[in-house]
Order: structure tokens, then sequence, then C-alpha cells
């Protein structure tokens, strides 16, 4: 009994103490990488965006019939935060910087592209998912990248795909589905979409650097940057709507 005690302290002691070692080297961690984040608003009000007639694919159409789907090229969230906005670094980069070697996926689903803006390093590994019951075809418009056009079955598996030259950005649409139109903005280095809270964050080493963001109806805007370790750099874009 007396050992079975001692035992359990000497774990209990050997826990608390892997436990202080544990928060020792969170705290002792180098933090060279600082960090710009911010908000991307859109400033007045959001253009009108007409529900998506998708009645010629009945499998889509089913898939929303409570909640149509609608025009995608603004979308923001309750609190004005703008959506599907590409914050990169359009200068500054050392060759320092994290690279990505995940891979992106684009997945047909009831119709649409989701997400609807996707970000990919130059290189980075992207797949391409139909997850319908419907034939999607897949065509791309690039300037700077190869041009191609791909079928895709239902089920059929997903294919990939890698983009190698920078270019911001390359239209995608469906030849079958007029109404399906994604985009992939293809940068070097760091980059971050925002969701409907219009909010960003790129991990970036310590340095100046411009920064640009995107948005598919309001085009560009850039902001300079000074980033200094272990110290967030906030930076907020506002788009005018027309
Ligand atoms: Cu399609």
């Amino acid at each position: 009994m007396k050992s079975l005690h001692y035992g359990a302290f000497v774990m209990g002691a050997l826990a608390v103490l892997n436990v202080a070692i544990l928060q020792r080297n969170v705290e002792a961690a180098p933090s060279a990488a600082g960090g710009v984040r911010g908000m991307i608003k859109l400033d007045g009000l959001a253009p009108h965006q007409p529900a998506i007639d998708m009645s010629k694919e009945p499998n889509c159409a089913a898939m929303h019939q409570d909640k149509p789907i609608r025009g995608e090229s603004v979308v923001v969230g309750p609190n004005g935060g703008l959506a599907n906005v590409v914050v990169f670094v359009s200068q500054g980069l050392t060759g320092n910087q994290v690279t990505h070697s995940d891979t992106v996926t684009m997945t047909q689903k009831g119709c649409q592209y989701l997400p609807h803006v996707v970000a990919v390093d130059a290189g980075q590994p992207m797949k391409i998912l139909n997850a319908d019951q419907a034939l999607h075809n897949v065509h791309p418009a690039p300037m700077k990248n190869t041009e191609w056009n791909k079928s895709q079955q239902p089920g059929a598996a997903p294919f990939g795909v890698t983009w190698t030259n920078e270019e911001v950005a390359i239209p995608v649409k469906c030849n079958i589905h007029p109404w399906m139109r994604g985009y992939v903005v293809v940068v070097k280095g760091p980059y971050s979409v925002t969701d409907e809270n219009g909010s960003f964050n790129l991990n970036l080493q310590p340095g100046n650097y411009t920064l640009t963001a995107w948005q598919e109806t309001y085009g560009t805007q850039t902001q300079a940057v000074t980033v200094t370790a272990g110290k967030p750099a906030t930076v907020n874009f506002s788009f005018r709507a027309k």
C-alpha cells in the first residue's frame, strides 16, 4: 500500500515536472516570426446578388432548395467584413519565408466552387474534386499559366494541378453550368484568404513588406508594413462599394 502511494506520488511529481518543462519550452521558444493581421471591410452597400437558377441541373437545385445560392462576386459578413479577399506579399520577400507543401483543394459541390476563391503558392500542389452527382467541366482561363479544360464525372478521382507562374487571378468556369465561377490566385510566399469576418493573418519574418489585397470585383490595394519580431502588426484595408 505504502509503495503504491509512493509510486503515485512519484508519478504525480513527474507529471508536474513535465508540465513545468513543457511550459518553459513554450515560453522560451524563439519567436523570430512576427505577424501581420487585419480586417478587410467593404465601405458602402454590397451590390444586390441575384439568386442563381440551377433548374438546369436538378441534382444541384435540390441541394439548395431551402436556401438558394446567390452570386458571390461580393460577399460581406454581418460586421461588414469582406470575404474572399486574398492578401499576399507583393514586395519584400527575402526567400526566407514559409513555403507551402500542403495540398489546396477546390471542390465542386452543389454546382459551386468551394471555396469560391482559392489561393495557392506557385508550385504548391492543388487538387480538384467533384462531390456532385453531376458532370462538371473545369476550365480555368489563365494568362500567365497554361490553359486547360477537363471534364470530371460524378465519383471520378480528384485530379492534381500545379501553377508555375504567379497570377492574380485566374478565373475558373464550368462549360456545362454557366453560373459556376471561381478564382485561383497564384502568389509567391505566404497568403491569407478572408472569411466573412474579413480577417486575415500572415506569418512573416521581421522586415519591410508591401501587402496586396485582391478582390475579384474591386481589384487590388496595397499597403506597406514593417514586421518586428514577436509583435504583430495591424493593417486594415477598405474597399469602396460601387
Ligand atoms: Cu459544372
